[in-house]
């Protein structure tokens, strides 16, 4: 098993650095859900779970599909690096490995060493019967290899680990049981320290999914909640880690995609702090195929949580000479803009920008995205394009009437194709970008890039 263990870290490793793009929904080759975002030494670390397509063996085909966790890492939130699989239903010992599911982990760092905790279903063994263990993966590095410990945490079963490490390198456990739970843990990480304790007052509904956190002396443990008929995310905040906990509402509205499930994280960069969640974008008819997203998050002066609404755009900053996925937009003219998949029958090839007019409405469409660092100046602006009839474009940098950068003349085509022109004006540093149709009555738009 050990040697097993080893040769698909290994594999894993070969197959890692896999450059992933920036914005809204941020992995955007696989599905993704119930993030956990962690900073360590600089580097945010993402372990979320990985939904799947149900395979042949596995007969719930309308439920939750989930075998194995990646880990991703990336330095700047907008480049995202895939270091492969970390731990599969198959190399833990403890593990059912045809459970399929391998629900909400988390991860955190102590004491020089890394560790990755999962729920799943447990193989029926000598006195266990079954049931949902949490387990531990231990390893020297944020990216593994993690080496499974061969039994779950002795005493408590459940689902959607939260490992928290306070100032003082004290650990606790937050998870999903009977109610949502909290503990503190041993220093060895791997046996609890003090009975479990149910957080109480939250109003009645379902909850799970918890994360604690800390910012400023006070503690926040937060949670998805269904308040009506999805997962919104909710929280309580007390003045020390074991409570008393007081319900403070929401912070994120359930799905407008209609994703039952929501599930998130927090972390801080550079004085910024970042709300990592899940949405269904890449699936809008299976909510149980979900993708992460995350969003800028601010707190009140009393501490409280600024409610996050989710964008497409999310956050970083993209580069000009990247290509920019105008879809992922940050603000557009009105509902005669649009975004839909480019292919329907896989929907991991992106979106699309649909622009249109009718006869009577002249007014130039729009759509923005804002953060484009033009760096040290572009000379030529290229868009991927469609359109039957044909019209014009132009990318304008900061305002819908500032600074024009670049105008295409599009020819009517029944098929995609890329036009390059010179830019009118070698923009420098960090504007926004406004993408306008002055003439024509529909057209589509991939991407835009600048060289
Ligand atoms: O991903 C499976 C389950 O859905 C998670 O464990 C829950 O938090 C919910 O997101």
């Amino acid at each position: 098993m050990k040697l097993q263990t080893i040769a698909a870290f290994f594999i894993a490793a070969c197959a890692a650095s896999v450059s992933l793009s920036a914005q809204n929904p941020i992995i955007r080759d696989n599905f993704s859900a119930d993030p956990s975002a962690h900073v360590f030494e600089g580097r945010v670390y993402v372990y979320p779970s990985h939904d799947i397509p149900a395979p042949a063996d596995y007969a719930r085909k309308d439920w939750f599909c989930m075998a194995d966790y990646h880990v991703y890492s990336s330095d700047n939130l907008v480049d995202w690096v895939d270091h492969g699989v970390i731990v599969d239903q198959w190399n833990v010992p403890w593990v059912n490995s045809a459970g399929y599911s391998m629900w909400a982990p988390d991860c955190n760092y102590h004491n020089g060493k890394y560790y990755f905790y999962f729920p799943a279903p447990q193989k029926p063994r000598e006195g266990v019967r079954g049931g949902n263990g949490i387990g531990v993966a231990i390893s020297d590095t944020p990216y593994g290899p993690f080496i499974p410990e061969e039994q779950p945490i002795q005493g408590i079963g459940g689902i959607d680990p939260c490992i928290f490490i306070d100032d003082d390198g004290t650990p606790y456990l937050a998870w999903s049981g009977r109610g949502l739970q909290l503990a503190r843990l041993k220093d060895n990480m791997l046996e609890l320290d003090s009975e479990p304790i149910t957080i109480t007052g939250i109003p009645r509904g379902q909850t799970e999914g918890p994360f604690l956190f800390k910012r400023n002396g006070k503690y926040y443990y937060t949670f998805p909640w269904v308040e009506d008929a999805r997962e919104t995310l909710a929280y309580c905040m007390a003045d020390n880690p074991l409570g008393p906990y007081t319900f403070m509402g929401k912070f994120m509205e359930q799905s407008e995609t209609i994703c039952w499930t929501n599930h998130h994280s927090f972390i801080e960069l550079d004085g910024q702090w970042y709300l990592f969640y899940h949405h269904n974008d890449y699936s809008p008819y299976f909510d149980k195929n979900r993708s992460v997203c995350v969003d800028y998050l601010y707190f009140n002066p009393d501490g409280t949580i600024i409610p996050v609404t989710p964008t497409l755009r999310g956050v970083g900053t993209s580069k000009a000479k990247s290509l920019i996925q105008i879809d992922r937009y940050s603000d557009k003219s009105d509902k005669y803009v649009a975004v839909d998949f480019l292919n329907s029958e896989y929907t991991f090839d992106g979106w699309k920008a649909i622009l249109w007019n009718t006869t009577q409405e002249r007014e130039p469409r729009w759509i923005s995205y804002d953060r484009v660092d033009f760096e040290d100046g572009i000379k030529d602006a290229t868009i991927r394009i469609h359109s039957l009839a044909g019209g014009k474009i132009e990318l304008r940098s900061d305002a819908v009437d500032g600074p024009l950068i670049a105008s295409f003349n599009v020819e009517g085509s029944p098929v995609w194709s890329e036009r390059t022109v010179q830019v009118t004006n070698s923009l420098k540093g960090v504007h926004n970008l406004y993408l306008l149709m002055t003439d024509g009555n529909h057209l589509e738009v991939d991407w835009v890039n600048f060289k």
